[in-house]
């Protein structure tokens, strides 16, 4: 497998030939859609529709409700509510971009439909060790967000005057999540120069804030302090973790999106540098869990590692077939192999 970090010139000027001329196009993101993936995907829909293409965004699965008020969203199919007519899109598709993942199997169910289709793929994705189905590869690790490339990509064809303040808002949203609201190392001065350009072209920073982050329940507020209560702390390894049950979900009338964060509350604990959060998921048997660390601890190499998961350096997904405190206690037992890192 080769790795292609940039696009070249002449790719570029390949892109820019194609786009030319009016095309079928479908954008899909990856399954549980995030802030990330909801902004790329409709900033480069909007654009696209712009330049004269037929667009399509499809995403696997629906995502949660803090992402429903970005600009074209409410046009997203969904493909495992309508398969069959996602399906025939995807066939007639002639360019078909994937952003914010670099694997079909990071789909889910959708993973077929995307094998078969003939149109042609450009992946615009910052995650490790992407995969080579696309004819064009845009794939940069060192990225803040999918959503801060679609920018670089749109600046790279010359048409930064084409984004509309919906599309600066789409934009903004994906590269304001995946950075901690620009507090992650992956924060360039770059990445705030294409901010401070967004706000320019029409971004309002402190509407969107609050449209994402301002949307507690109660029922989410009550969630978040038994999280807290379950929250546990192993100072010999400066690790942090929590652990949330399915019956703890049920009687806080759980809705996708509402752990979203939790992890990052142990490593607000002065001294830790690896966090992690472990939630039942009866429904699809598994226990489900987030990685995040500070510095050198990568908690993608951990998660592939041990988890059946990856990610980023600080930021990794996994998961465990076993039971919820066999799965904590798989994890207790493997950071004494860590211990000269975590102490570093
Ligand atoms: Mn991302």
């Amino acid at each position: 497998m080769y790795i292609r970090d940039l696009m070249s010139t002449s790719e570029i000027r390949e892109i820019k030939e194609l786009l030319k001329t009016p095309k079928k196009i479908v954008i899909v993101p990856h399954r549980n859609p995030d802030g990330d993936a909801i902004g790329s995907t409709t900033a480069l829909h909007q654009y696209l529709t712009g330049l004269g293409h037929e667009s399509v965004i499809i995403a696997p699965n629906d995502y949660p409700n803090f992402l429903k008020w970005i600009p074209t969203e409410s046009s997203i199919i969904k493909y495992e509510n309508e398969v069959e007519k996602a399906k025939e899109i995807i066939a007639a598709a002639d360019i078909i971009f994937t952003l914010d993942f670099n694997h079909f199997s990071r789909t889910g169910m959708m993973e077929e439909a995307l094998k078969e289709a003939k149109g042609m793929y450009i992946m615009i994705d910052h995650h490790q060790a992407p995969d080579d189905y696309a004819a064009y590869t845009y794939s940069d690790t060192s990225m803040s967000s999918t959503c801060q490339m679609v920018y670089h990509f749109i600046e790279k064809l010359d048409d930064l005057a084409c984004i509309t303040p919906e599309m600066a808002t789409s934009i903004y949203v994906g590269i304001m999540t995946d950075t901690g609201s620009f507090r992650f190392r992956s924060t360039t001065s770059t990445t705030h120069r294409v901010i401070a350009d967004l706000i320019d072209r029409g971004a309002d920073n402190t509407q969107i804030h609050q449209n994402i982050y301002d949307t507690n329940t109660y029922s989410r507020l009550q969630l978040q302090g038994v999280a807290l209560k379950n929250l546990k702390v192993l100072p010999e390894y400066r690790t942090a973790y929590i652990t949330l049950s399915q019956e703890e979900l049920d009687s806080h009338d759980f809705k996708k999106g509402d752990t979203e964060g939790f992890v990052n509350f142990g490593l607000s604990l002065e001294g830790i540098i690896f966090a992690a959060i472990f939630i039942e998921n009866k429904g699809e048997g598994i226990i489900k869990i987030s990685l995040r660390s500070k510095g050198d601890f990568s908690v993608n190499e951990f998660s592939r590692a041990h988890f059946s998961g990856g990610g980023h350096n600080n930021a990794a997904g996994g998961k465990s077939e076993l039971s919820i405190e066999e799965t904590v206690d798989k994890f207790i037992s493997i950071l004494p192999t860590y211990k000269t890192q975590l102490s570093k």
